[in-house]
């Protein structure tokens, strides 16, 4: 559906302090719907590194096609822990992501939990511009704030017996009903890279996205960007990165290993089993367009799958 029938208007609360929920305050950001309803689609956190965004954006990072409008983008996602569909800003409510920690483990030089804005602070952020293109078919270009994972791998100091990075979201079925429901799925959500994909440049460890802190249903407080590869690749709400010398397994590779592999590189020539990846359809607009290999972005990471084809 176009967003004109959703949405009228997009406009911040006024600014007497916003919402309180779960112990944090949010600026909502709402959207007008057709019976005139407002409703806030888009909560966004204080924190205690909130005054960090917006971050310089990288000027590196071109798009072929226009930014996403952030209600599009906000009230269109994926989070299977919430909802399988896509209006998971409507049960995110119950997640609280302060406080919140990272634990750092396996093959580094020291195993480690951190704070969330203790690990923010210690690295540099920025905003890049990417195109995000999910293994669905449908594809949208977002600005995100983060640090290059390759600055984040490199401050943990890996032993060089790590061969790949293993992260996990937050195992909370009182905050997400499909881990209390879809019980026979592989909770919780794991993702994983090589060592050479998590050390490319595009690689980010995300806080932001719209020059300011993610809200919950982007997969706050910190997520993955793998632009090349399928959305489902950018796991969500990570509380564990893994250091380690065997390939991880993945949620999607878990549930349905004949449909979703451990690289899910963006490919037109490789279909889905049950769908073409030819062309994709950009959300808030539905024009189509052809997908590219490695959506795009080949000239940075071919040469990783040179040898393997
Ligand atoms: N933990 C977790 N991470 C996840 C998902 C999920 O269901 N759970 N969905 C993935 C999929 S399929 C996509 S396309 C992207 C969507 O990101 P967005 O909602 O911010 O656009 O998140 C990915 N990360
Ligand atoms: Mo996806």
């Amino acid at each position: 559906m176009g967003r004109r029938r959703f949405l009228r208007d997009l406009g911040y609360m006024s600014a007497a302090g916003g919402i309180f929920l779960s112990g944090l305050e949010f600026n909502g950001i709402f959207g007008v719907f057709e019976d005139g309803r407002k409703e806030d689609v888009i909560k966004v956190p204080k924190t205690p590194t909130s005054h960090l965004y917006p971050a310089r954006r990288n000027p590196g990072f071109k798009l072929d096609r226009p930014l996403t409008d952030e209600l599009v983008a906000g009230k269109y996602n994926n989070f299977y822990e919430f909802s399988t569909g896509k209006s998971v800003w409507k049960h995110v409510d119950k997640m609280q992501i302060r406080p919140w920690t990272v634990e750092v483990a396996g093959l580094v030089a020291k195993p480690r939990t951190y704070d969330i804005d203790e690990l923010v602070r210690m690295m540099r952020l920025e905003e890049r511009l990417y195109r995000l293109r999910c293994v669905e078919a449908w594809a949208m270009a977002v600005p995100w704030t983060g640090f290059p994972m390759r600055d984040f791998v490199k401050l943990m100091n890996p032993l060089s017996s790590a061969k790949y990075i293993r992260m996990q979201t937050f195992m909370k079925p009182e905050w997400a009903p499909s881990q209390r429901l879809r019980f026979w799925q592989p909770w919780p959500y794991e993702e994983g890279l090589t060592m050479a994909e998590a050390t490319n440049e595009l690689t980010m460890l995300v806080t932001g996205i719209y020059g300011h802190e993610l809200p919950r249903q982007h997969g706050a407080p910190l997520r993955l960007i793998t632009p090349w590869k399928y959305g489902f690749k950018s796991i969500k709400s990570i509380v564990r990165i893994e250091f380690t010398d065997r390939q991880p397994a993945t949620f999607w590779n878990t549930a349905a290993p004949d449909e979703y592999d451990f690289f899910a590189n963006v490919n037109p020539n490789i279909p889905h089993p049950r769908w073409s990846q030819k062309t994709e359809k950009i959300i808030g607009t539905d024009e189509e367009r052809q997908t590219i290999l490695y959506n795009g972005y080949g000239e940075y990471v071919s040469d990783i799958y040179k040898k393997a084809g």
